[in-house]
Order: C-alpha cells, then sequence, then structure tokens
C-alpha cells in the first residue's frame, strides 16, 4: 500500500494545550506523523510519496469561505494585535447570545471554535494545509486505481466543521477525500470513523445528505470530549434520515466488545453500497492511550484492517488520533498490514 506523507505537519507545532487548568505540551505532537512514517519504512509497507498541491478548491466544497479565510489569517491577525502566548479560544456565544462574527481577533477564535483544546501559532495553516493536500493525493491514488491508501494526515480533520476547529483539527481532511470522490462521479462513499472520538466534523458535515453515509465509533460523549455532539438519537435530517450512524461504548471496551459495533457498521456499509470508503483512521482507541478509554491491544489492529478489506471496497484511511507516540506506529501500520492480508 502506498503511503502518502508531508514533511510540512511540522510547521504545526503548538507549544501548549489547555488541560486540567494548565498549558501542557500538546498530545497532537509532530513525533506523532514521525513515528507512523518509521514503521511505514521499517515494514517496507509500500512507496512513500509527497502530496500534490489541490488549492483551495476542494476544501471550499466542504469549508465555508469565510472560515477558510479565518484560518488563514489568524495568527498574524493575533500577532498584530499585539498579543504574547499563543492563539487560544476564550470567548464563545453562550445560550442567548448572538451567533455574529466579529471582527475583533478573540471574538473570530470563538466564533469559529468549539474548545480551548487547540491553541494557533506560526505554521498552522500551512500544515493544515499540506495535510489536505495528503488526503486528496490519498484519494487521487484510489480513484485511479489503487485498490487502498494510506494518506498520513496532520494534522488530523475529523472535529472540524464547515467553520469550526477544535480537537485539534482544522480543515476536515476525510470528508473532504469524500467530496473529492463525489465530485469526481462516484455515487456513494461512505465515511467510517474508527478513531476513539466522535467524528463531529464529519457527521456535521453531511447530516442533510444521502449521497455520503456516515458512521462513528467512539467513547460516550456524556463522558468525553466532544460532549456535544454523537449520541445514538443522532440519524441524520431531511434526505440524510438514516444516513447517520453513531455507536457508543463505556469506559473499558475491549476489542471482544469494540468489534461487534464495527460488525454492525460494515453491515450497514455494505447495505449502503458505496463505491468508495474512507475510514477516517484513530489509534486512540488503544489501552495505553494516555487521553481515552478504551483496550484494544495492538495485534486488534490487524483484525480490523482485515474486517475492513473484506467489505471489498476501493478504501482510503485517512490519519486522525493516537497519542501513546510509542505505540502508534505498530498500530497504525497493523491496520493496513491487517488490510493486506497480514495475520
Ligand atoms: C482528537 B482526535 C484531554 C483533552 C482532550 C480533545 C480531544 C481531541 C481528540 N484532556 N482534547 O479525535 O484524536
Ligand atoms: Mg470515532
Ligand atoms: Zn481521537
Amino acid at each position: 500500500m502506498k503511503t502518502v506523507f508531508s514533511p510540512l505537519h511540522s510547521r504545526r507545532h503548538v507549544k501548549t494545550e489547555l488541560d486540567g487548568g494548565l498549558l501542557i505540551e500538546p498530545h497532537e505532537k509532530p513525533s506523532r506523523a514521525e513515528t507512523i512514517l518509521a514503521r511505514v519504512k521499517d515494514q517496507a509497507l509500500g512507496e512513500i510519496l509527497e502530496p500534490e498541491e489541490f488549492g483551495l478548491e476542494p476544501i471550499r466544497r466542504v469549508h465555508t469561505d469565510s472560515y477558510v479565510a479565518f484560518l488563514e489569517n489568524c495568527w498574524q491577525e493575533w500577532l498584530a494585535d499585539g498579543k504574547q502566548g499563543e492563539a487560544i479560544p476564550v470567548f464563545w456565544a453562550g445560550r442567548g447570545m448572538r451567533h455574529r462574527e466579529p471582527r475583533d481577533i478573540d471574538g473570530r477564535l470563538g466564533y469559529y471554535s468549539m474548545g480551548a483544546d487547540t491553541s494557533i501559532s506560526d505554521g498552522t495553516w500551512e500544515a493544515a494545509r499540506a495535510s489536505v493536500n495528503v488526503a486528496l493525493t490519498g484519494q487521487k491514488l484510489v480513484a485511479g486505481g489503487e485498490r487502498a491508501a494510506f494518506a498520513l494526515c496532520r494534522p488530523p480533520g475529523h472535529h472540524a466543521h464547515a467553520d469550526l476547529f477544535g480537537g485539534y483539527c482544522f480543515f476536515n481532511n476525510a470528508a473532504i477525500a469524500a467530496q473529492a470522490f463525489r465530485d469526481q462521479g462516484y455515487e456513494r462513499v461512505a465515511v467510517l470513523d474508527v478513531d476513539f472520538h466522535h467524528g463531529n466534523g464529519t457527521q456535521s458535515i453531511f447530516y442533510g445528505r444521502n449521497d455520503v453515509l456516515t458512521i462513528s465509533l467512539h467513547g460516550d460523549p456524556d463522558l468525553v470530549f466532544p460532549h456535544f455532539l454523537g449520541f445514538e438519537d443522532e440519524t441524520g435530517e431531511g434526505d440524510g434520515e438514516g444516513y447517520n450512524l453513531n455507536i457508543i461504548y463505556p469506559p473499558g471496551t475491549p476489542f471482544s466488545v469494540w468489534r461487534e459495533g464495527l460488525e454492525t457498521a460494515c453491515e450497514r456499509i455494505a447495505g449502503f453500497a458505496p463505491e468508495a470508503l474512507v475510514v477516517a483512521l484513530g489509534v486512540d482507541t488503544f489501552e495505553e492511550d494516555p487521553i481515552s478509554f478504551f483496550k484494544l491491544t495492538s495485534p486488534d489492529y490487524l483484525a480490523l484492517g482485515r474486517r475492513l478489506e473484506q467489505l471489498g471496497l476501493p478504501t482510503l484511511f485517512t490519519m486522525e488520533g493516537g497519542y501513546d507516540v510509542d505505540a502508534i506506529g505498530v498500530n497504525a501500520v497493523n491496520v493496513m498490514q491487517g488490510f493486506e492480508g497480514k495475520a
């Protein structure tokens, strides 16, 4: 399987994540992508390609123009305002307040975000753009006839809505790739999100549509991020009714239980009969993950890959979460190797 990787991911190198009242070293750090890349090389998974440049047009198919402009200019505006540290949103439109884009940068940071866990600094825009190009280059490989491709995206994307960043995400790489398949004539596309966290951005982007089926397996949002979306009664709206599926698990869930939901998801995907599959791949379901509460083990990722292969679909993997850096390479590449038949 071919891997797409951009060294520009390292342009995203914020120093802060607001967590538990402290500014900690971010969980979403450059060594994540480098460790996965090293494992891809070590295992000789296949050719490693740098992305092509696709420009802003495919991004604008999913994200609003004003949000894209905000991300492009955010850091310069922050500096121009004389701020000292990194750009962190701290004010939101609460209940009863106006959802209106203000001119002030603090106001705009809140208007375009869902949380304070995701700081912005120099290079965030460039890395987020490169991450989209990685996903779209993988999409092009699959559309060109490859059975599967591994888009080693960083930063991740599945929490990003049409006009919201947060949860370490800026552009929704998986959604942009799914939309690219649609724009190239693929009639139906499925996005399966196996990251520990709910794919709230992907769900939101396609919620009213029946041409892109969205499914996410995740930790109960009553207990974890994103807190305000991802419940099982969210099934789609309008034309999209019945085209969103959320499968929720409690703390301590092992693979033996998680795989039952995977089976339900795979059966729904088979019934939908998509022409392509995008897998939003997080390996923060791992037992040692520092911010999650499932109990998957490294061999379980081989089994996950094998099951996804059995769907028989052209498949694009986009990298999402996974914060145990020691294991992230083995776990992510295990999915690809399982897909390729390794037991
Ligand atoms: C991104 B992806 C932990 C802070 C959690 C939000 C989690 C974002 C996960 N104390 N911040 O889905 O892996
Ligand atoms: Mg998920
Ligand atoms: Zn996650």
